[in-house]
């Protein structure tokens, strides 16, 4: 099976330029390809795993990946899918992101193949020694500005306002198209489906100045059936960087994944087989209670951008706090069961039970709290509390530090005693 049938079977295109071309051409050996990403923060989201996995696709298939970091490109700001000006960040800053950004991709590529290694390339080394006079007499001059406005991503924005620099982003990505073609051969840009006005106009300027075809290749928008936005728990983006979302919770987030949803992922984001893939179809169908499906979509992803002993963690601590003795953790395991789940710090050496539902929110008043109390929906550190008398105590820290108290199966707050 080649590369385009299997992203077909994991409905993965969104739109391709000159399919039946590309598919000639694909089959006619290996063909380099980019995807680009902007340092727009110091490390990368779920929302950049679908492409970021597609280059490793790519490379498993034995095409030529490049992953380009936009140290150029993100001083700048690209306006797709945005529904506002950016604000420019300090030149330093986007530098250093793009380092973190550089080092977090690496682990997805394989530098050292033989026949396709990887490229790490990163635009700032063309974007940076572009002169305004050269630039518009060269570049410039092929861009039309009624085909510019006419791009959605600067349409939507016409009214709303767009400055010069977002404006003029198309042509920068346009010419790393053209180096990245010059330098490498590079013939198929791909990305998200917000990206494919940048990779039709990089293509159109391929042709004008080289007279050479280049492709482009879209994958679709993630759309969860319940209506909420794809990577995000708790309005929080899930993080690639495990200081910023602990493997905990990224294998949570996967875990968590809807019935509804879950093959459409599997297809996604692991490298299962299709028949695997069928197999499991047939379970969430027949045993949905047993999501097996969801924890072999946990596994594979955070094994992918964790590792295996991430797995292996996530797996016991999720077995610990919902069925097992908290008593069993670590500190560094509570930390980062907890990471994320709103805590609050006390200096206090005792505490009393009603107050601090009240204060952590868990229980909207005083007399709620109560009733929470009475009703068994408390636990303290997974143990139910019916005492509405009940005063926090020593005895009520795990590892001399932390207690969990629980309202109902999924509110969680955490105390962290500091004395
Ligand atoms: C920069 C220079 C290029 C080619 C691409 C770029 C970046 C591109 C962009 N991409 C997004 C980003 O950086 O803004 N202009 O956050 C995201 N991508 C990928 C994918 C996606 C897009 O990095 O749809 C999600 O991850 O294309 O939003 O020469």
């Amino acid at each position: 099976m080649n590369i385009l049938q299997d992203l077909e079977f994991r409905e993965l295109i969104y739109q391709v330029t000159d399919a039946d071309e590309l598919q000639q051409r694909l089959a006619a050996g290996p063909i380099t390809l980019y995807i680009g990403f902007d340092p727009t923060a110091d490390s990368l989201h779920v929302g950049h795993l679908l492409p970021v996995i597609g280059l490793r696709r790519f490379q498993k298939a034995g095409h030529l990946p490049i992953a380009l970091v936009g140290g150029g490109t993100g001083l700048i700001g690209d306006p797709s899918g945005k529904v506002s000006e950016r604000a420019l960040g300090p030149a330093d800053q986007i530098e250093e992101w793009t380092g973190s950004i550089r080092k977090q991709l690496k682990r997805y590529l394989d530098f050292d193949a033989k026949t396709n290694p990887a490229r790490l390339e990163n635009n700032y080394r063309w974007l940076g020694e572009l002169e305004v006079i050269n630039f518009l007499r060269e570049i410039g001059k092929h861009f039309s500005l009624g085909s510019m406005l006419a791009k959605e991503s600067v349409r939507s924005r016409l009214s709303a306002g767009i400055s010069y620099t977002e404006f003029s982003y198309m042509i920068l990505q346009s010419y790393d198209f053209l180096k990245l073609n010059e330098l490498y051969n590079c013939e198929l840009q791909a990305g998200g489906s917000d990206q494919w006005g940048n990779i039709t106009t990089g293509i159109d300027l391929i042709r004008r100045v080289t007279n050479r075809k280049a492709y482009g290749l879209t994958f679709p928008l993630i759309t969860k059936s319940d209506g909420t936005k794809f990577g995000k728990t708790e309005g929080e983006a899930v993080w690639l960087d495990p200081a910023r979302t602990s493997p905990y919770q990224f294998y949570q987030f996967w875990f968590n994944t809807d019935d509804r949803d879950v093959i459409k992922f599997i297809k996604f984001f692991t490298f299962l087989s299709h028949a695997e893939i069928l197999n499991l179809q047939e379970e969430v169908e027949n045993n949905p209670g047993k999501r097996v499906a969801q924890r072999t979509l946990a596994r594979e992803v955070t094994a992918l951008v964790h590792d295996q002993k991430a797995v292996t963690k996530s797996e016991k601590i999720a077995q610990t706090l919902f069925y097992g003795d908290l008593q069993s953790l670590t500190a560094a395991e509570i930390e980062e069961a907890f990471q994320g789940i709103p805590s609050l710090t006390s200096s206090a050496k005792e505490y009393g039970l009603v107050d601090l539902l009240v204060k952590s929110g868990l229980s909207s008043s005083r007399r709620q709290a109560r009733e929470d109390i009475k009703n068994r929906s408390i636990r303290i550190n997974n143990i139910p509390e019916t005492n509405i008398h009940k005063v926090l105590r020593l005895e009520d820290r795990l590892c001399g530090k932390y207690t969990l108290l629980l309202r109902g199966k999924k509110n969680h707050f955490l105390v962290k005693w500091l004395t």
